[in-house]
């Protein structure tokens, strides 16, 4: 990075399933961009990979893994894409990033594993400049349709995981959001943190987990 060049945030949005992250997500991007701002969608896990396609045959229930095993792959797909992630925000591109490592710890120690050793692979990855915990109550997320057929749309799990989450919230970066709200509304409300954070980051520099 250059020294005149300002660096692009990193925005990560978590949440339990059918919160809405990815409508808001894309959201922000448009949103930043008609402001005049480099930004970029992203998702984890991202699908296109090798590694993201062996994670799609597990979630579909086509394949099967060891906690550890499915754990560690997931982590896996996170940083095969670390390089690019570090390029575009040296570059100046804001990334927007529908779930990331908390979703990793989060999901994985809901099923049992040990908090820390989820954490431990995902040291070194980038830290995001903010996290955004958007919450559904059982009662609004059962009002928003009823979940597909992967492994872990079960409403027990995504209560335990919702707990995770509240256990690694770290009160500096991170924002709880209740999305009980229309998707407009809470783009606004989002959207506020969400540029703050483009201008404080600017001239910060990228640091890594935990
Ligand atoms: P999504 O494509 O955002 O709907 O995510 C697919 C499912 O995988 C969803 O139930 C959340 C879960 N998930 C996302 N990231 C991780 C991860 O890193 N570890 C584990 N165990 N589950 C994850």
């Amino acid at each position: 990075m250059s020294i005149l060049q300002k660096r692009g945030a990193l925005i990560v949005l978590e949440g339990c399933d059918r919160a809405g992250k990815t409508t808001q997500c894309k959201k922000l991007v448009e949103l930043l961009k008609s402001e005049g701002h480099k930004a970029k969608f992203m998702n984890f896990p991202d699908r296109t990979t090798q590694c993201g396609a062996l994670i799609n045959s597990y979630l579909t229930n086509k394949d099967n893994f060891t906690d550890e095993g499915i754990h560690l792959l997931f982590t896996l797909n996170r940083w095969e894409a670390k390089k690019q992630m570090e390029q575009l925000l040296n570059s100046g591109t804001s990334l927007i990033v529908d779930r990331y490592s908390y979703s990793g710890v989060a999901f994985s120690s809901a099923k049992g594993l040990d908090m820390e050793w989820c954490r431990a692979p995902e040291k070194g990855l980038l830290r995001p400049d903010l996290v955004i915990l958007l919450t559904l109550t059982p009662e609004a997320m059962s009002k928003r349709g009823g979940f597909g057929d992967e492994r872990y749309e079960v409403p027990e799990l995504q209560k335990r995981v919702m707990e995770k989450f509240l256990q690694l919230k770290d009160d500096k970066y991170w924002k709880v959001v209740d999305a009980d709200k229309t998707p407009e509304d809470l783009s606004y409300d989002l959207y506020k943190s969400v540029i703050d954070t483009v201008h404080k980051s600017a001239l910060s520099k990228l640091s890594t987990l935990w």
